[in-house]
């Protein structure tokens, strides 16, 4: 960690990349492939350039991908259970070092694993908690009404205490984290069932209607709004949250997504709050992609979402 790192008032200065290359959560196999696109992509050496120092810690290890049906409404839940407690410890013990744990996925399952320990370490450490969920799917799905039982459509529900008692109390508190603490952007896909629990839940949806009417910014602004200097900010970044357009690898595509420059504004206003201290990338599908374009586009708005184009700004 560089000597100017304060706890408890400024995120880290190193990185470090935890890849989980499983797509066991998923539909489409692939996202298994996601750590190694994010790679060849440059994701290490775009954190050097933006002056952060970079551990790779390599790859976590879990089990293959049985491609079973699922049983009581999940697929694989054992599998997605023991992947989940390698990413848990993973990024508990960067958090615990200082260090700001940027999780190379996978599916997006992996993110309940991923913001229990930062829902841990925020308990300890009595910071607030703020998670942006970036997204085409509001993943609230339950074993109940999922209508596939891939796990990656259950993280949120699970974070805010339904689903399997192992993945749900993996923070060691239920629920990891308090649905207040939760922002959804770029939302347009929802389960029938799904609406309804999250209407119910009462989570912060910013969807890709209200960011048609009021823009990008406005929706920005409100989603970050009641910040401050002791609050955690975790960005899980779901790269179907991208229009299919500008990034096509991924497995569960939704037309009608962010553009490239709604995308960049999003992270530059994410960056200007200077509080990111934990990221998910999740998701990418380098099967279904175009000579690597979409790890390419993940890498340049991650090096947004780290302040690259508001260098010429003064932030003081
Ligand atoms: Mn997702």
């Amino acid at each position: 960690m560089s000597a100017s790192f304060v706890p408890g008032a400024t995120p880290a200065r190193t990185v470090r990349l935890i890849g989980a290359p499983t797509d066991i959560g998923a539909g489409a196999r692939g996202a298994s492939m996601g750590p190694e696109a994010l790679r060849v992509a440059g994701i290490a050496e775009m954190f050097t350039r933006r002056g952060l120092t970079v551990h790779d810690t390599g790859n976590l290890h879990g089990p293959n991908n049985p491609c079973l049906p699922p049983q009581g409404g999940y697929r694989h839940l054992d599998e997605v259970v023991a992947w989940n407690q390698a990413v848990h410890d993973a990024v508990h013990t960067a958090l615990a070092a200082g260090e700001l744990p940027v999780l190379l996925g996978g599916d997006h399952s992996l993110g309940i694993g991923s913001i229990s320990a930062v829902a841990r370490h925020c308990r300890a450490t009595g910071r607030a908690l703020r998670v942006l969920w970036l997204d085409a799917h509001a993943d609230f799905n339950t074993h109940d009404i999922t209508p596939s039982g891939n796990l990656h459509g259950m993280p949120v529900a699970c974070l805010c205490g339904d689903g399997p008692s192992a993945l749900v109390s993996m923070a060691g508190h239920v629920p990891a984290i308090a649905a207040s603490s939760l922002r959804q952007i770029g939302i347009r896909s929802v389960d029938e069932g799904e609406r309804h629990r999250v209407r119910e839940a009462g989570l912060e949806v910013y969807d890709m209607r209200y960011i048609d009417e009021v823009g990008m910014r406005a929706a920005m602004d409100k989603a970050l709004a009641g910040l401050d200097d002791h609050t955690h900010l975790h960005v899980s970044f779901d790269v179907d949250f991208l229009d299919p357009e500008i990034a096509p690898g991924v497995g569960t595509t939704v037309p009608g997504g962010p553009t490239y420059r709604e995308a960049q504004l999003c992270m530059e206003m994410i960056a200007d709050t200077g509080r990111v201290a934990s990221l998910d990338i999740v998701e990418l599908n380098p099967a279904l992609d175009v000579r690597n374009r979409t790890a390419q586009v993940a890498v340049e708005l991650v090096e947004s979402l780290f302040g690259k184009s508001t260098l010429m700004r003064d932030r003081g």
